[in-house]
């Protein structure tokens, strides 16, 4: 047994299949899918894969789970969501073992990652004993107008291979606690943490006797799976996360259902560097946000403006960093950067830095014609880079597009009014973030007329935000918000209500319809 199925099974998992509706695990009925690690190309597991023609089945029982599920009273749910808590602090080191093997991650970001699952728990428990309603005032005498917050029913969570846990604990956590059931298809690149994961998970559903088995359900395909998902009208929202291509396709499908879509895609992360800005924390930040996670973060830092008074400076402090960073085995302790996920990630991060080139983009600390690859000192097998910075005029093409790969390009600045602007000029609007001492600078950039995206940071980088806040963002990122806030409406329904506890019946707005 390799590493990945010994964890695996330390986890409750006792062997790797597509289909499972709580402790009930199935074959997909497609064909197998092989998983290998990116660390260093070694095969993982192979299993059947599931088809569109497994979705059925799992939304039919996470449909009939939740009809029961809804009725149980909203704390009881969230003590479901506090003992799912416990066993993930439990099971830390492990599952975030996992995610290292599975997405390639450094050890200290899978821990994190697995840290952001447990902080969703913390929240969404204390939120189950809050999905208050409002009440208004209405117009009519001896009338009352209200509204309150209905279990919606079974959603369907699809995920992406680069938080491949926590993601879908934003999600899930949150409409366990608000009387929904999950159905949820993980990247196929990250099979093995999803189904470890719901194997943790279902082994606390099905030891709370409140709890149909049926409210955690798992289906492991491609995008003919996520299609299923899209059009099914007993999922009444779907939560996707991915590329913006993905995302349109699967919120245009459950438009045409007039489903509801939360969509989470792709970032075109900016950085202001002004003037006044402690170089040494700027520092500090554009390197974790740039080649944190390799670059393949939805909220990495791929765009830095900096003043043109203080470039030069930060430019030399960043390219010492560059130089030194260490790239390698992502278990090992110090290492900074691991491989990005495959061929097809590296081929993208060259095509991207050659057309940058072509553009006009003088790429820093690699020298003039210099590949990214990195082969000495890394595991044979693996697709590792050294992150680049690469200068470049603002009018580039190539600006405007995300590559999922450590690529920082730098543009100048003169006046904040030109940086907010070169900020907000791509089609995403995902994270953002300004570097001042500048208290002005810092509420313009977060004013109305600032900043245009979802995420909008003072002093620290675009990357690595707490669960607490609303997570999402604007224009193709598509709208959607997860996490933290007030979020959870989302995984309700609003109703209204309006009591007459009079004996009259006036009507609104004044109408008089006398039949008598
Ligand atoms: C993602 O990349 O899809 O803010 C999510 C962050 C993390 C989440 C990223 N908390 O970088």
């Amino acid at each position: 047994m390799n590493d990945a199925l010994a964890i695996a099974a330390r986890l409750g998992l006792a062997a790797p299949q597509a289909v499972a509706v709580g402790d009930r695990w199935s074959a997909g009925s497609g064909a197998p899918l092989s998983v290998t690690s990116p660390i260093d190309n070694a095969p993982l597991a192979e299993f059947a894969a599931a088809t569109a023609a497994d979705v059925e089945a799992v939304v039919a029982a996470a449909h009939e789970a939740f009809l029961q599920w809804r009725a149980v009273p909203a704390p009881v749910r969230g003590e479901l969501v506090r003992r799912i808590g416990e066993k993930l602090r439990e099971h830390k080191n492990d599952l975030a073992a996992l995610v290292t093997l599975e997405a390639g991650k450094i050890t200290q970001e899978s821990r994190g990652e697995v840290q952001e699952m447990i902080d969703i728990c913390d929240f969404a428990v204390g939120q189950s004993r809050q999905l208050y309603g409002l009440s208004i005032a209405s117009e009519r005498p001896e009338h009352r107008l209200a509204e309150q917050w209905h279990p919606l029913g079974a959603i369907g969570v699809i995920s992406a291979f680069n938080f491949p846990v926590a993601v879908w604990a934003w999600n899930a956590m949150l409409a366990l606690v608000c009387g929904d059931a999950v159905v949820w298809k993980p990247s196929e690149k990250t099979p093995l943490a999803a189904m470890a994961t719901h194997a943790l998970v279902a082994q606390v559903v099905v030891a709370m006797d409140e709890a149909p088995p049926g409210i955690v359900g798992l289906v492991i395909g491609d995008a003919k799976v996520g299609d299923a998902l899209a059009r099914h009208r007993r999922l009444p929202l779907i939560s996707a996360t991915g590329s913006v291509p993905m995302g349109r396709a699967v919120g245009s499908t459950v438009a045409a259902r007039l489903g509801r879509a939360l969509l989470e895609l792709g970032g075109n992360n900016a950085m202001i560097v002004a003037p006044s800005a402690d170089l040494e924390a700027a520092v500090r930040a554009i390197v974790f946000s740039a080649v944190g996670t390799c670059g393949q973060r939805c909220t990495t830092l791929r765009r830095l403006i900096v003043h043109e008074s203080i470039a030069d400076e930060l430019l030399a402090r960043l390219v010492r960093v560059y130089e030194g960073l260490p790239i390698g085995d992502p278990r090992d302790e110090g290492v900074l950067v691991g491989p990005l996920i495959d061929a097809a990630a590296g081929e993208a991060m060259e095509t991207a830095l050659a057309t940058a080139k072509e553009q006009g983009g003088r790429v820093l600390a690699l020298g003039k014609d210099a590949s990214p690859r990195v082969a000495e000192t890394v595991p044979a097998g693996g697709v590792y880079v050294r992150p680049v910075i690469v200068e470049i005029e603002p009018d580039a093409a190539i600006l405007q597009q995300e590559t999922f790969a450590p690529i920082l390009y730098v543009l100048r600045y003169a006046e904040l009014d030109e940086a907010i602007a070169l900020q907000n000029d791509v089609p995403q609007g995902l994270s953002s973030a300004i570097f001042t001492g500048d208290v002005r600078e810092a509420e313009r950039f977060c004013a109305p007329t600032g900043s245009d995206c979802g995420i909008a940071n003072v002093n620290i980088g675009t990357s690595g935000a707490e669960i607490g806040g609303a997570f999402g963002g604007e224009k193709e990122t598509g709208g959607g918000r997860e996490s933290g806030s007030d979020t959870w409406r989302t995984y309700m329904r609003r109703q209204t209500n309006t009591i007459n506890y009079g004996r009259d019946l006036p009507l609104a707005q004044g109408i008089r319809f006398d039949i008598y």
